[in-house]
Order: C-alpha cells, then sequence, then structure tokens
C-alpha cells in the first residue's frame, strides 16, 4: 500500500473565553507559543502554532475568546476572530466540559454557519475537570449542535487525547507539502512573545476589571555583548492612575514578583541570561480609543 498523503493545513481554534484555547494550542504545539490565564480574554491576536508530525503539519491559529463586547478593544477581538476564520480548512469549537452549553457557546457556534467551506470539529475540553457521565452528557449536548465532521473530548492538563485530536485534524486538512519549515513553532517575533510573557505574569492575581486594563510594549532591546546579556527595556500600560498603585504593589514588591517571574519565562524562551526593566504608565481609557489601541497594535 502506498503511504498515505502529507497533508497541511490550518486549523482555528474559537469558543468563549476561559476555556482552554490556549492552553490547548500550547499542548499541541509542545511549547508556550500563546499565553494562558484564568481571567477571561487573555489572548488577543491570532496567534499561529505549529505541530509537525510524520503525516502531516497544523497550523493552529489560536483566536481571542468570543463576547458581548463591551469595549472598542472587545469588538476589535471579536473582529479578528471573524476575519481568522475566513482562511481556515478546519474551525474547532472548545466547549469547556464541566460548564453547561450556554447562550455565548451557541452564539459562536452560529457564526460558524458563514464559513460553510471549512470542516467542523466539536473539542470538548477541561474532561479533566468533570466527571465520566458529565463527560459523555457534555459530548451528547455538543452532539446536538449541529454536524460535525468529530467531536473529541480532551484534557490538556493531562494529556488526553491530544494524539488523537492530532491524528483526527490532520485527516481534515488538504493533501499538500508542508507550509512552514520544520524547526517553526510560531511566526510570532521575539518582541511580541516577550511582550506577552510579561502581561502574562501580570496578569497573575489582579482582580476584576485590571486584567482588561493591562497591556505591554517592548521598548528597546539591547545586546550587552560585554556581558554576554541581553537587556530589555517594557513598559506595562493600565488605564488609570488608581491601578498603576495595584500593579506596582506595596513598596514595588507585587511590580518585582512581575518581573521576576515574567525574566525567568523569557529566558527560558531566549535561552539566555536577561535584563528586564518594566515601568508601569497610564494609558487612559486606551480600550475604548482608537488611536491608542493602534498605537498599542490593535
Ligand atoms: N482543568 C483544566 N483546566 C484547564 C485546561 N486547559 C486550560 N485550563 C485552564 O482554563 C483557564 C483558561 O485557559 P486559556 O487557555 O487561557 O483559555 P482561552 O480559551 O485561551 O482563554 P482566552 O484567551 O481568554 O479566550 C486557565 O486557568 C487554564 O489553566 C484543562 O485541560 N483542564
Ligand atoms: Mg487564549
Amino acid at each position: 500500500m502506498p503511504a498515505p498523503e502529507f497533508r497541511a493545513g490550518f486549523v482555528s481554534f474559537v469558543g468563549r473565553p476561559n476555556v482552554g484555547k490556549s492552553t490547548l494550542t500550547n499542548a499541541l504545539v509542545g511549547e508556550k507559543v500563546a499565553i494562558t490565564s484564568s481571567k477571561p480574554q487573555t489572548t488577543r491576536r491570532a496567534i499561529r502554532g505549529i505541530v509537525h508530525e510524520p503525516t502531516g503539519q497544523l497550523i493552529i491559529v489560536d483566536t481571542p475568546g468570543m463576547h458581548r463586547p463591551r469595549t472598542l478593544l472587545g469588538e476589535r477581538l471579536n473582529s479578528i476572530v471573524q476575519t481568522t476564520l475566513g482562511d481556515v480548512d478546519v474551525i474547532g469549537l472548545c466547549i469547556p466540559a464541566n460548564e453547561k452549553i450556554g447562550p455565548g457557546d451557541k452564539y459562536i457556534n452560529e457564526q460558524l454557519d458563514s464559513f460553510p467551506k471549512a470542516k467542523k470539529v466539536a473539542i470538548v475540553t477541561k474532561t479533566d475537570a468533570s466527571s465520566r457521565p458529565g463527560v459523555a452528557q457534555q459530548l451528547q449536548a455538543v452532539s446536538e449542535l449541529r454536524d460535525w465532521d468529530a467531536i473529541i473530548p480532551i484534557s490538556s492538563f493531562d494529556k488526553m487525547q491530544l494524539d488523537i485530536l492530532t491524528e483526527q485534524l490532520i485527516a481534515l486538512v488538504p493533501v499538500s507539502a508542508a507550509l512552514y519549515p520544520d524547526d517553526a513553532v510560531t511566526d510570532e517575533s521575539t518582541e511580541s512573545r516577550i511582550s506577552e510573557l510579561i502581561r502574562e505574569a501580570a496578569l497573575e492575581g489582579v482582580m476584576d476589571e485590571l486584567p482588561h486594563s493591562i497591556a505591554v510594549t517592548v521598548d528597546d532591546m539591547i545586546e550587552r555583548e560585554d556581558k554576554d546579556l541581553l537587556e530589555i527595556y517594557a513598559n506595562l500600560f493600565v488605564e488609570r492612575d488608581s491601578q498603576k498603585g495595584i500593579i506596582i504593589g506595596k513598596g514595588g514588591e507585587r511590580l518585582q514578583d512581575v518581573g521576576a517571574r515574567a525574566r525567568k519565562e523569557i529566558e527560558e524562551l531566549l535561552g539566555r541570561q536577561v535584563f528586564l526593566s518594566l515601568r508601569v504608565k497610564v494609558a487612559k481609557e486606551w480600550q475604548r480609543d482608537a488611536k491608542q489601541l493602534g498605537r498599542l497594535g490593535f
């Protein structure tokens, strides 16, 4: 029998905020290409992660969680998802095993009708957080949403069924030569991965609206060959003066902690020593301001 033909294509993960799209992307790629957090709307861009298998190559496009927008940023995030879906071979709708299907999931599912050419797969995430009967019930509920090309329960935490998901997704993308070089894991720039790692560290432990208000830019990266050190100067934006204090913490303790955690992650990513300087600035109501959104890359 001839060997099966090599396949390659684009698969987008969509779903409500916080359902585990980015965690799943990282688990499939085998490296952190997208930041994750327990706060909704962590992902703010379409982030590509590349999965290499002997039988094929998947370009996973992780997207921001779709939600009812309350700010201009929210509208931009939803439109990023819409634009992404127009270009992919397969759409994977992610629905968590441990939450009842709600209006948000149903709304997103209906949106998928606008992309008739894409294959559609339901991914039931976080099966580790539900019971066996709970997962079975959720699979049943998901199957009633539409006629899926596949329905796959997974757990990124327990690495359950990830190989089966990869295999099924490869089967659904076209016969094609590889689209990315063998060693590519993402096409995100190093600079944007660094600013995302800083934002991830800053999201940890902040409450309420604050996670939405945080944005990070890298101002400068300076190569210190004398010390074999990379100096990184980054800005951490919040929206209001009152938020500055929360981010910085008593005596600057919190900011120091954010810096230390971010530096560790950045050093892991770059495989080298890093000096990280973080400055906290206020960009007044940036989520609602077109000009500032532009400046922050949205
Ligand atoms: N129990 C369990 N929790 C998970 C799993 N995958 C992700 N989570 C948690 O779910 C939360 C959200 O994960 P993300 O991957 O950031 O979710 P997302 O869908 O990308 O969220 P947005 O980017 O905000 O749309 C985090 O606290 C994760 O640790 C899983 O397999 N099992
Ligand atoms: Mg995400």
